[in-house]
């Protein structure tokens, strides 16, 4: 295909090198804010915010080694294994979740990959949430070809399936599958037409060249993932990176900036690790261009801020949630439901039951 013949979104993308994001990282960081803040005014609605809310459909007992993961078997956590999650379960949680406010609803599970069962399974709970009026996503480890198509089939909206780090570091993390294997399940969800999840971790003992090594990886996929969660590691007991030494929560905050600045259309996720942020570094991390949470007291085995606290959070900063998150890359604006356009988030989240 020559350059002329890919779509809009692909042309406007650069290729990005690793000294030419290391050199955005290297940036003074007001300098580094206001470019970042630039870039997200003029792709997004700068008060908004997409709310996605996580489950954990089945816990636990995972064959891999992911050195961060307290649901890997291989480390002795307080995680236990449990079986797939009921169908009547999941729709409960989602109903309770739409009715905190949340967009799009996220189902993870502890596989390697799934089996063809387990697959159908999943469709089966996707088409219930769909159903719901949510959006869609599943995290299921790697994934074949027909599997894809069948997730897309149920109505799957977005999967999420994480690079974590740079190929360079990613060696010292997990060993038990490849950057490749990674990459071949993120082309099979692409060529499925299914939207693309995917980021990374910080904390993990990584460089800042390495962090710039994983945006570089994300920024020159064609196109770049409609969704980008960053990570800040959560330390669990158990897993070896438990006493990592805390990442410069700025340095968290450069991540973000320079997230926004190579992939402009994206939705950067703040995800894992904001229990442990105050107010004032979350509105760093989205005046640094994150426009996307994990709303609900739980991640997938480990704590998220409770509810009342998110939505004290929005009201203190005016943020409003964005009802459909505008998914191509052709630089569109997201759009606002007519209903929520102009109130702030905590005014549409009712209380937890459904
Ligand atoms: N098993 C599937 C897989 O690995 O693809 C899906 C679930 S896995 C828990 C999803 C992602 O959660 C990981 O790729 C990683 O980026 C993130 N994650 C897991 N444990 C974490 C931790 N302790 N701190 C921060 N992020 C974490
Ligand atoms: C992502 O990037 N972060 C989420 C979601 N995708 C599946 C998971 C965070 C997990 C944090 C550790 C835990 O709760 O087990
Ligand atoms: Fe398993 Fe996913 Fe955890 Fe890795 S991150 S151990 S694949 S659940």
């Amino acid at each position: 295909m020559d350059a002329l013949s890919l779509p809009n979104s692909q042309q406007a993308a650069p290729n990005w090198t690793v000294q030419t994001i290391l050199d955005l990282y290297n940036m003074p960081f007001m300098d580094l804010m206001f470019r970042a803040q630039q870039t997200h005014r003029e792709y997004h609605e700068p008060n908004a915010v997409q709310l996605s809310s996580l489950l954990s459909i089945k816990t636990g007992g995972c064959p891999e080694d992911c050195s961060y993961c307290p649901q890997s078997s291989r480390y002795d956590t307080s995680v236990e294994r449990e079986k797939l999650m009921p169908l009547d379960e999941v729709v409960q949680a989602a109903k309770q979740a739409r009715a905190a406010g949340a967009q799009r609803f996220c189902m993870g599970a502890a596989w390697r990959n799934p089996k063809a069962h387990q697959v159908e399974a999943v469709a089966e709970m996707i088409r219930a949430v769909k159903a719901l009026g949510l959006e869609t996503c599943v995290t299921l480890g790697m994934l074949r070809e027909g599997q894809a198509r069948q997730l897309k089939q149920a109505g799957l909206d977005y999967y999420n399936h994480n690079l974590d780090t740079s190929p360079e570091f990613y060696g010292q993390i997990i060993t038990t599958r490849t950057y490749q294997d990674r990459l071949d399940t993120l082309e099979r969800v692409r060529a499925a037409g299914i939207h693309v999840c995917c980021g990374g971790i910080v904390g993990l003992g990584e460089s800042r060249r390495e962090r710039a090594g994983l945006i570089a990886q994300l920024a020159n996929m064609k196109p770049y993932p409609e969704s980008v969660p960053i990570n800040n590691l959560v330390k669990v007991q158990g897993t070896p990176l438990a006493d990592n030494e805390d990442i410069d929560p700025f340095e968290l905050v450069r991540t973000i900036a320079v997230a926004r600045i190579t992939m402009p259309a994206t939705f950067v996720r703040l995800s894992a690790g904001r229990e442990a942020m105050d107010d004032s570094l979350q509105a760093l991390c989205f005046m640094a261009g994150a426009n996307s949470m994990f709303y609900g007291e739980k991640l997938l085995t480990t704590g998220n801020p409770q509810l009342q606290a998110d939505q004290a959070l929005f009201h203190r900063l005016d943020l409003k949630p964005v009802t459909q998150s505008g998914t191509d890359h052709a630089g569109t604006q997201p759009s606002e439901s007519g209903d929520t356009a102009g109130k702030c988030a905590c005014a549409v989240a009712a209380p937890t039951s459904a």
